[in-house]
């Protein structure tokens, strides 16, 4: 049997980063994961593209318009919705995470998933960099892999 698998190199490799502003203690800690994960593997900081959104709601439209570019070889979508006292979260939080899914589906670029949704900021910030882990790192890891898988499947 023939295995093909992504390794996690990033030399000469693009990517950018896509983070809402909402949230941004959180975010900026997401960000930092996700940039510290591509260096460690090799993408030159200056192929580390940082693009900022207001919101979880306007990650999908920059992230489509960042892969129909063709200027990057993998994206990292970063956000955190954190629940309130109102529906709104369900709707922000679902329609986020369903348009990044559709924009990750439709184009040539892997889309690494990078967005939080909890219920409070405690568990926010657990996956944010503390005892939970860095999300942003490991959505950065997998675009990482996928990229090269990706180029080898041709
Ligand atoms: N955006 C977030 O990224 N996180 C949230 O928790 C959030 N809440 O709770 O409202 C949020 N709302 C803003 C939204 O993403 C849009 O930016 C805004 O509605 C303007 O389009």
């Amino acid at each position: 049997m023939k295995e093909h698998v992504g390794s996690l190199t990033g030399e000469g490799r693009r990517f950018a980063l896509v983070a809402s502003r909402f949230n941004e203690l959180i975010t900026d800690r997401l960000v930092e994961g996700a940039a510290d994960c591509l260096r460690r593997h090799g993408v030159a900081d200056g192929d580390i593209h940082l693009v900022r959104v207001p919101g979880a709601w306007e990650l999908p439209l920059a992230v489509r318009r960042l892969a129909d570019s063709g200027d990057f070889h993998g994206i990292v979508a970063l956000g955190c919705v954190i629940r309130g006292a109102t529906p709104h979260f369900e709707f922000v939080a679902g329609e986020a995470a369903s348009g990044l899914g559709q924009v990750a589906r439709s184009v040539q670029v892997p889309v690494g998933f990078g967005l939080l949704t909890t219920d409070t900021v405690e568990q926010a910030l657990e996956r944010a960099g503390t005892k939970a882990g860095n999300k942003g790192w490991e959505a950065a890891l997998s675009a990482l892999e996928m990229v090269d898988l990706l180029d080898g499947l041709g």
